[in-house]
């Protein structure tokens, strides 16, 4: 058997997707996540023009293979883009693999570890009031776990807080439609600094010790605010601070380490391995960020994986709305069979989109299960889909008080 088409899907029920479908010579279908949130045209182009022709005739079993080729083969490697297109590629043959082995794929990367996944949610609020309604109301859905965001006094909407007022479910959405420009959003880091570590102590005080509680930098301290902002925390036991510090320079998290025992996590930006090569051998993290849409598939994802285990650094596989609901049964497919799972991102998708991509994982009592279904479990609805034309939709702009843009 081989390759026989290979077709990609832009879609924006709500949001915007982009679904690769490999169908073989005998018509068994795979089906693979490649958005990247603000740039799918992007990884759209690159599959469509690029990779779709390469890989008609190819054998659909030899997946490594077909991974080196298209990483190797490709001269120019790594990046958002070219790794989001190659892990589209490699879910889909994953997923036709497991479909042709008439199994769930998490019985292909050796079977489950543990009988669930645990999830956290994205509590958030613009004050404190609001943020607690938000915890409760996830408390009140079974999660064990919720990230927290709040607003700043004296700074605008910030991204990663829902503007929705109390009693409305809190989440936000990770790109906004407004036009040809990305929206712009103020920032001040000391005023952030100063204002969280009281509202985590107030977290404490309303919820006890047992939730875990999971933040978010978002990039944007420097090295040594950030190991402030690590000590200052630590007295409230975070799950992880994640992203507390731009990640490019990883030796930037030795400054942090050297201040704080509050577990880091990083990554959701990164697409490699090397991206992690001196955080882990190092042991400057606690946790893997990456989404499988984003770094590779799960070939690669499996082998980060891997490789964070010997140093005791766990899962952290990132699962926002700007990763389909593929991308996310990939990423509880790995959660359910590694050993070194750490804790699922879990931002449950909105209607449209669960009208358009079938889904077959299940959630529990803050626990998600990918399901028995042979293969991912996901199928997309391509009738369903073209309902949905592609809308251009971007993260917003971070710049300081001042006017300079900021790291996001
Ligand atoms: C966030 C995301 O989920 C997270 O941890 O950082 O909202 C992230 O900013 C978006 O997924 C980026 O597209
Ligand atoms: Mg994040």
């Amino acid at each position: 058997m081989s390759i026989a088409s290979v077709d990609v899907t832009v879609t924006s029920p709500g949001r915007n997707f982009v679904t690769l479908k490999i169908t073989t010579s005998d018509g068994v279908v795979g089906w693979g996540d490649a958005t990247l949130n603000g740039r799918e045209l992007s990884v759209a182009s690159y599959l469509s023009d690029h990779l779709a022709s390469m890989l008609i005739g190819r054998d659909e079993d030899r997946i490594e293979d077909t991974w080196q080729y298209l990483y190797r083969g490709a001269y120019w490697r790594r990046g958002p883009v070219t790794m989001a297109a190659i892990a589209a590629v490699d879910m889909a043959l994953w997923d036709i693999k497991a479909k042709k082995a008439g199994m769930p794929l998490y019985q292909l990367l050796g079977g489950a570890s543990r009988d669930g996944v645990r999830v956290y949610a994205h509590a958030s609020g613009t004050d404190f009031e609001a943020l607690s309604n938000a915890i409760t109301g996830y408390r009140e859905l079974g999660f064990t776990a919720v990230r927290v965001q709040t607003g700043v006094p004296g700074l605008g909407q910030i991204y990663g807080v829902s503007a929705a007022g109390p009693g409305v479910r809190y989440d936000y959405e990770p790109a906004k439609r407004s036009g040809d420009r990305p929206a712009e959003e103020t920032w001040d880091t000391r005023q952030y600094l100063n204002h969280m570590p009281g509202i985590f102590s107030k977290i404490r005080e309303e919820f006890g010790t047992d939730l875990r509680i999971l933040h978010d930098g978002h990039h944007r301290m420097s090295p040594i605010e950030a190991a402030r902002f690590a000590k200052d925390v630590e007295p409230y036991d975070l799950f992880w601070l994640e992203d507390a510090t731009p990640g490019e320079d990883q030796t930037a998290l030795r400054l942090i380490r050297q201040h704080s025992t509050t577990p880091l996590a990083i990554g959701e930006v990164f697409n490699t391995v090397y991206d992690y090569q001196t955080l882990i051998t190092e042991r400057l993290i606690d946790y893997v960020r990456s989404a499988v849409t984003h770094t590779g598939g799960i070939t690669a994802m499996k082998k980060l994986l891997d490789f964070a285990a010997i140093y005791g650094i766990r899962s952290g596989i990132h699962g926002p709305t700007d990763i389909s609901p593929v991308g996310m049964a990939a990423a509880l497919h790995l959660d359910l069979a590694i050993h070194n799972f750490g804790i699922q991102e879990y931002m449950p998708h909105n209607e449209q989109t669960l009208e358009v991509f079938q889904t077959s994982f299940t959630f529990d009592k803050g626990f998600l299960h990918p399901g028995d279904q042979p293969g991912l479990g996901v199928e997309l609805d391509e009738e369903a889909a073209g309902a949905f034309e592609y809308t251009k939709a971007y993260l917003p702009v971070n710049r300081l008080l001042d006017g300079t843009v900021h790291d996001w």
